[in-house]
């Protein structure tokens, strides 16, 4: 029984409240039929997060963040906690995308932290890993993802509150992408290393992929093993392209 796919949009830095259209376009393409076979969610700025809750109310598509502070609340100016994000209607945040990783420095104990955080306020954390161009040129990607893997998913992670992301730092936002072979290998990996450390739970973890996901290689990449579905960034902002994608699963 291969776990229930999610495809993810990461609009990133991207978006107004004008952008509530494209939302609402991909709640009324997510058909009942399409929501019978996966789960479908937006992670918009922060500051859209309640806006596009209520967009969504009712339907089957999920709103997320893309970022948390571990603490619950106090003295950390301009941060937002996993509970703050709850209040808001999310019900999943990303964490440790290489984005962060790299312009705020994250480190995989944070990452652990943050996903600790998530957990306690009932959201579903979504750990990225992912090697550089330069890692996966001097042949080091299997271990650079194992050890991010092994760094940032917390003790006790369970399918309900975990889905790991696959996005090869290379590939993001650059229209490269991995072979499916390539793919096929760092998610088998990760999902060795999964069962490894969370015994028959770790078979229920999602693992996505991320980097240049778009609707005329989605199919491609969904259909690899070990593949429960997508990370996507620039192709989230148009609710056609996000829907082409998540149209792999139907
Ligand atoms: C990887 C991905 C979304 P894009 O960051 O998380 O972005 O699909 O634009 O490569």
């Amino acid at each position: 029984d291969r776990p229930r796919p999610l495809v993810a949009g990461n609009w990133k830095m991207n978006g107004t409240r004008g952008s509530r259209g494209v939302v609402e376009a991909v709640r009324d393409g997510v058909d009942p039929a399409l929501a019978a076979r996966i789960d479908v969610l937006v992670c918009p700025p922060a500051t859209l997060i309640g806006a596009f809750a209520e967009a969504v109310a009712g339907s089957a598509v999920r709103i997320g963040g893309q970022d948390v502070h571990p603490a619950a609340s106090g003295a950390h100016t301009g941060c937002v906690s996993a509970e703050m994000l709850a209040d808001c209607g999310a019900s999943h945040v990303i964490v440790g995308h290489s984005e962060r990783r790299a312009d705020q420095h994250e480190t995989d104990a944070e990452i652990r932290d943050k996903a600790l955080a998530a957990r306690r306020a009932g959201l579903i954390a979504i750990i990225c890993v992912g090697e550089t161009r330069a890692e996966r040129e001097a042949g080091h990607t299997l271990s650079v993802v194992s050890s991010q893997l092994a760094g940032s998913l917390p003790d006790g992670a369970a399918a309900a509150d975990t889905v790991i992301a696959y996005e090869p730092v290379w590939a993001i936002g650059t229209g490269l992408t991995p072979t499916p072979a390539d793919v096929a290998e760092v998610h088998a990996l990760i999902r060795r290393e999964l069962v490894a450390k969370l015994g028959e739970e770790g078979r229920g973890v999602r693992i996505l992929y991320g980097g240049s996901v778009k609707p005329g290689n989605a199919a491609e990449l969904m259909a690899v093993e070990n593949v429960d579905g997508a990370l996507v960034g620039g192709a989230s902002l148009k609710a056609e392209d996000f829907l082409g994608i998540a149209a792999a699963y139907r």
